[in-house]
């Protein structure tokens, strides 16, 4: 069994053996796919903006984008890794709580979390571009896949958004084990799966966008502690850097985000 935080869910391991006196049945029962498990080894650490209220983050051609959240604080910004110092940044409408972030054809889009809002904003100099109102979730974690985004709302759903009008294509039901996962945020496509941070948990899982079924889970509850003793201070905020294949994950008030490698646990054994 692996928790997930989110109530103990069933990891996958091999079915018992039927015993030998048991009928042989006539088609096996329907398995859910095999989870991986996966550790994590800090590959290089760098500083993060301790008041940085991490909601989205992305890798693009040499920088870190980032936005931010909570009421009056909310912004996205371009980020230098090696310093962590902010190179430019637009504020968020001061009455909005900034959400994920996502980058498509040179324009970041940015959800609100209940304010029904997506930004727009111009990759070389982040100046706000059209915004859509009236979005009926709650914005939570944000990537894209192929020509479309994906967004999270905390449920155990994730919404495809057409980039153009942001109306749901189509909807994934994320399941672990073939149960519903809930409290998805940020999100992340790495190599044709959707990582999501597990909300208030130090897990990232790994999903497949066809069938929704959690294919990988990555403990990362080893990471250092940040310094921030709130308790909102939790791993959210991963980004892929699909050209040099470095992975960075962290988290919102985080003093530190870190480069990891994952390392594929040989016994997925329980690990609480
Ligand atoms: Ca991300």
């Amino acid at each position: 069994m692996v928790a997930i935080g989110i109530g103990t869910v069933a990891a996958q391991s091999a079915p018992a053996p039927a015993p030998s006196s048991a009928p042989t049945p006539a088609a096996p029962a329907p398995q859910a796919p095999a989870v991986e498990i996966y550790d994590a080894r800090i590959v290089a650490s760098y500083p993060h903006d301790p008041k940085a209220f991490t909601q989205g983050l992305l890798w693009h051609e040499g920088t870190l984008y980032e936005s931010t959240g909570r009421e009056g604080q909310s912004d996205v910004r371009q980020t230098d890794l090696q310093t962590g110092k902010v190179i430019r940044r637009q504020p968020i409408p001061a009455d909005q709580f900034g959400e994920g972030l996502a980058l498509l054809r040179g324009t970041l889009f940015s959800l609100t979390w209940k304010d029904g809002a997506i930004h727009r904003w111009r990759l070389k100099d982040l100046a706000p571009l059209k915004s859509h109102t009236g979005y009926p979730y709650e914005g939570w974690g944000l990537t894209t896949l192929g020509d479309a985004l994906v967004a999270s709302d905390g449920s155990s759903n994730l919404r495809v958004l057409d980039p153009k009008t942001l109306a749901v294509r189509r909807t994934i039901p994320v399941t672990y084990s073939g149960k519903p996962l809930t409290m998805l945020n940020e999100l992340e496509t790495v190599d044709g799966l959707i990582f999501a941070n597990v909300w208030m948990t130090g897990f990232v899982v790994g999903i497949d966008p066809a069938t929704g079924a959690v294919r990988r889970v990555i403990d990362l509850r080893d990471l250092p502690k940040p310094t921030s003793a709130e308790r909102d201070a939790v791993l959210n905020g991963i980004a892929w850097d699909a050209k040099a294949r470095r992975l960075f994950v962290t988290g919102k008030l985080w003093d530190r985000l870190y480069e990891i490698e994952l390392i594929k646990r040989q016994e997925p054994e329980p690990v609480r």
